[in-house]
């Protein structure tokens, strides 16, 4: 048997660990629960189902994750732009299997799917790729760190990479001024963007126990 050269992973990022990954689905199902009753949601309920008139069942239109991570670097086994660099950098290698806290600081939810926003601290910033932002277009301007997220669950046939543009899309028209209606939940408010999109800033930020890491899968 021959050694093999070390491979690059499918992509590097912040895994949830126990318990906090339970207690981070809890919540977001607590929030998709609550949010499908709301006459604010119902209103606009056609932007789910296509129809007028038609309530949407949340719970039935996605599927959630069963163990949750924030991505930091895609480098897709290393065909990814960048991988290779981001495999080889020292800061990455340094905290490789380091367990930090990851704090969830809002919910959204769009169409396509359910995602918690990251605010990144100083040291979790230098983990994140230069270009995350910068690689879509529309998001230009925004913060380095913006589309640090928790993909919580995806429609049928909606890939988990839709969860991070969905909060860029969210987090431009914010930036554009763009205030919808709002509506005070216990959890925090909650500002509809038109289109199905939804998100809650969270009052108090959920702190969730992550360890840096990659997967192969
Ligand atoms: P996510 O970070 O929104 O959950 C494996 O596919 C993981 O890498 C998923 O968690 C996924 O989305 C993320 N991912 C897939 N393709 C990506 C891409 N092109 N850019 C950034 N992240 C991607």
């Amino acid at each position: 048997l021959q050694l093999e050269e070390v491979k690059i992973p499918l992509f590097y990022g912040w895994f949830l660990m126990s318990p906090a990954n339970e207690k981070v689905k809890c919540s977001a199902i607590d929030f998709v629960k609550t949010l499908d009753t709301l006459e604010a949601f119902k209103k606009h309920s056609a932007d789910f189902t296509g129809k007028a008139e038609k309530e949407v069942d949340l719970e039935q239109h996605f599927k959630a994750k069963a163990s949750l991570h924030c991505t930091t670097k895609f480098s897709n086994y290393g065909k990814a732009e960048g991988a290779k660099e981001y495999a080889q950098n020292l800061v990455v290698k340094d905290h490789f299997g380091s367990v930090s806290e990851l704090s969830l600081i809002a919910f959204f939810v769009t169409p396509r799917t359910v995602g918690a926003r990251v605010s990144l601290t100083k040291e979790q910033l230098q983990l994140w790729p230069v270009d995350a932002e910068s690689s879509v277009p529309g998001a230009t301007g925004l913060p380095h760190g913006s589309r640090a997220h928790v993909t919580l669950a995806c429609a049928a046939g909606v890939e988990a990479v839709q969860t991070g543009l969905d909060l860029l899309d969210i987090l431009a028209l914010q930036k554009d001024g763009q205030q919808g209606e709002l509506v005070e939940m216990e959890l925090g408010s909650l500002s509809y963007y038109g289109e199905g999109r939804w998100m809650l800033a969270l009052r108090e930020p959920i702190c969730a126990s992550a360890c840096f890491s990659s997967s192969y899968k």
